[in-house]
């Protein structure tokens, strides 16, 4: 993989020098936020990595490159470019071969990530199993990334646009540790609700260091889901949330939208039914993820938890 990967000048720096990285995905910024919201929260995520001591490494796929790492330039071109592909782990090849442009994906990130020596990723919500799955067998590729690349992924939970007890009983099936930072409750992006319990709260960086760790010592393949509910003053009334996004699901059912269009076409849904609430929780939340992933990775390079 390491002839298509092309490194951004700051994050080639920061791995040189043996800085803390932290990676963050581009679907998020392509597919999840409307022009020029996405731009500008790409770049304030960005810096909340910088002032939390880390280096960031925003990750895409750019005429048949990987991109780990943006400049402004291609922030502007991600967050510009609206039909673009969404990459997911099977798209890599198609895409590389003909030289083509995608935002990556939780799973896809996590690969780029892996490759790059990257262990920690901060990113909003991550894909799961979707309501109705039984019928339509819609279950995100992210899950099965998380069971087979060792990457910590640092996110605010799933949002109820999915089935969240089918996703937590995948994510136990699939041997993927489910921690929850500051709580036992596993939150549902919006909101730090979601009637699904955890076993695992933990409530420092340092605890989840020593955790990553250990999973890693162990030799097991998998990631670790790290749950962050979102800050209690941005945090939205589940119920409100809920009329949404059974209406989103209602469109997109009316519609005849299918796999890998679904997510996006939720997404797109909620901001326009919710206005600018959601998008400014979505915000919120995705810079409180930064922070503490930026926070893991300073802790894990200052060995301040004995390496493997
Ligand atoms: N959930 C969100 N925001 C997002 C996504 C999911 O709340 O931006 C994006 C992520 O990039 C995730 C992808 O990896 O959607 C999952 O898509 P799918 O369900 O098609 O696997
Ligand atoms: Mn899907």
């Amino acid at each position: 993989m390491n002839r298509f990967i092309q490194y951004s000048p700051e994050a080639a720096e920061g791995l040189r020098k043996g800085k803390p990285l932290v990676a963050l995905e581009s679907t998020i910024i392509s597919h999840g936020m409307p022009y020029p919201q996405n731009l500008e929260t790409a770049r304030e995520v960005e810096q909340t990595v910088r002032d939390n001591g880390a280096v960031p490494a925003t990750i895409a796929i750019r005429k048949g490159k990987i991109l780990i790492g943006m400049t402004d330039d291609d922030l502007k071109f991600f967050s510009q470019a609206g039909d673009i592909a969404k990459a997911s782990r099977r798209d890599f090849a198609p895409l590389l071969a003909r030289e083509k442009d995608a935002a990556v994906t939780v799973a896809a990130t996590m690969i780029c990530a892996h490759y790059a020596g990257i262990e920690v990723f901060a990113t909003g919500g991550v894909g799961g199993v979707h309501r109705g799955a039984e019928a339509t067998w819609d279950v995100s590729a992210d899950l099965d990334e998380l069971a087979h690349t060792a990457v910590m992924v640092v996110c605010a939970g799933v949002k109820s646009i999915l089935d969240i007890p089918k996703t937590l009983e995948y994510l136990e099936t699939r041997g993927v540790p489910v921690l929850t930072v500051g709580t036992d409750e596993f939150p549902s992006f919006y909101s730090r609700e979601s009637g699904c319990f955890t076993e695992y709260r933990v409530d420092s960086p340092e605890e989840i260091a020593c955790i990553w760790r250990r999973q890693r010592q162990l030799g097991f393949p998998a990631g670790i889901l790290v749950a962050n509910p979102i800050p209690r003053e941005h945090a939205m009334n589940s119920r409100e949330i809920e009329k949404a996004i059974k209406d989103a699901l209602v469109k997109a059912k009316k519609e005849g939208i299918t796999g890998k269009a679904v997510t996006p076409f939720l997404l797109g849904e909620i901001v326009r039914l919710t206005g600018g609430e959601s998008l400014s929780a979505n915000i919120a939340l995705v810079k409180n993820n930064a922070a503490l992933a930026a926070g893991i990775a300073s802790t894990l390079i200052k060995g301040a938890v004995k390496p493997a």
